[in-house]
């Protein structure tokens, strides 16, 4: 039975660890690419899991990409598995953490058989089929939701834990000025009680490659301001995070109020849309824009897509992406206005 929020006084923790009972391996999965929201709601699951006699492994597909989560992954000691090491057979419950079936960011399938699903997101579809449903759309953060499990069960959660899901739901909630309710305001003043400021700052500030400054030059260089949304083009890059990072980055734009940012890595085209006005639905606005070409999901004020290319048509279906999102979005068509010049 499929069930969102708390009916009654017990907490939903219970449920969920109810529901992996008689589980012998279970396997913690956050969306593709995660982000530290993700990873650190997976591995304080995992905590909660193992002392409830549960075995579990935190993996992923795609690949961890901006430099602060794969900082927060090393500074951390967190060690999650990639998806394509593993023989998903060898475990008899899954949970997805941050995402829900059927999106198209995480490898789970509408219909597979899954025990739960923990989230912040919007609900996409029906989830009859799952065991524990915990989907929360008012919360800025997954991490909140953990940290709530954990305070109800009573067990309290290793040090690098606490500052994992610290720094998740401040980079999620942008130090609670993004979508952020009173519940993340909650978890984030009980976290920061725990969490090493110190690892925090080194992985908030965590170095990068050149490459790094190569992606912010071509993201300026091919920016193009119509009327009231900046649009850029990475072309090739090594990681869909680098696409949803220079969005964020462009939405600091004064004339616009929203920000959309393309990138192709291996067969996928990335893209991700930002908005600074808090009554828009970036989430619809982005699914209705790449409909059926592609996949996305996300909340009110940003979100993420990815449609499959080819060699043969990256190009053609790029352009075609732009456009609709411009018509979607109600923006200027055409070539549009270079954001800067040398
Ligand atoms: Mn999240």
């Amino acid at each position: 039975m499929a069930e969102t929020g708390n009916q009654t006084d017990r907490p939903p923790v219970a449920d969920f660890l109810e529901a992996f009972s008689g589980a012998e391996r279970a396997l913690l999965l956050p969306h593709d690419n995660p982000d530290p929201d993700g990873l650190a709601g997976a591995f304080a699951l995992r905590h909660l899991l193992t002392a409830h006699g549960v075995d579990a492994c935190v993996a992923f597909g795609g690949m961890i990409g901006r430099a602060e989560n794969r900082a927060m992954v090393r500074t951390l000691g967190l060690d999650p598995t990639p998806l394509s090491t593993l023989d998903v057979n060898e475990f008899d419950a899954v949970a997805l953490i941050d995402a829900q079936p059927g999106t198209g960011n995480n490898p789970v399938m509408a219909d597979a058989a899954i025990r739960a699903v923990i989230d912040h997101h919007p609900l996409v579809g029906p989830l009859d089929n799952v065991r524990f449903v915990d989907v929360r759309p008012a919360y800025g953060a997954t991490a909140t939701i953990v940290t709530e499990y954990a305070r109800d069960a009573g067990v309290e959660l290793p040090g690098d834990i606490a500052t994992a899901l610290f720094y998740a739901i401040r980079s999620e909630t942008q130090d609670l000025g993004r979508e952020a309710s009173p519940a993340d305001r909650e978890a984030y003043v009980e976290l920061l009680m725990r969490a090493d400021m110190g690892a925090v700052a080194r992985i908030q500030r965590a170095r990068v490659p050149r490459e790094y400054f190569g992606t912010y030059l071509t993201a300026i260089r091919e920016a193009r301001v119509h009327g009231n949304v900046v649009l850029t083009d990475l072309g090739v890059v090594s990681s869909a995070d680098q696409v949803a990072e220079i969005a964020d980055f462009l939405l600091r734009l004064r004339e616009v109020t929203w920000s959309a940012c393309i990138g192709r890595s291996r067969h996928t085209l990335a893209v991700s849309l930002r908005t600074t006005d808090p009554f828009a639905h970036a989430g619809y606005a982005i699914r209705r824009a790449i409909k059926g070409l592609g996949t996305a999901g996300g909340h009110g004020t940003m979100a993420g897509g990815q449609v499959p290319v080819s060699d043969d048509n990256a190009e053609e279906i790029t352009a075609e992406v732009r456009r609709r999102l411009l018509a979607e979005l109600g923006a200027e068509a055409g070539e549009g206005d270079a954001l800067a010049r040398p």
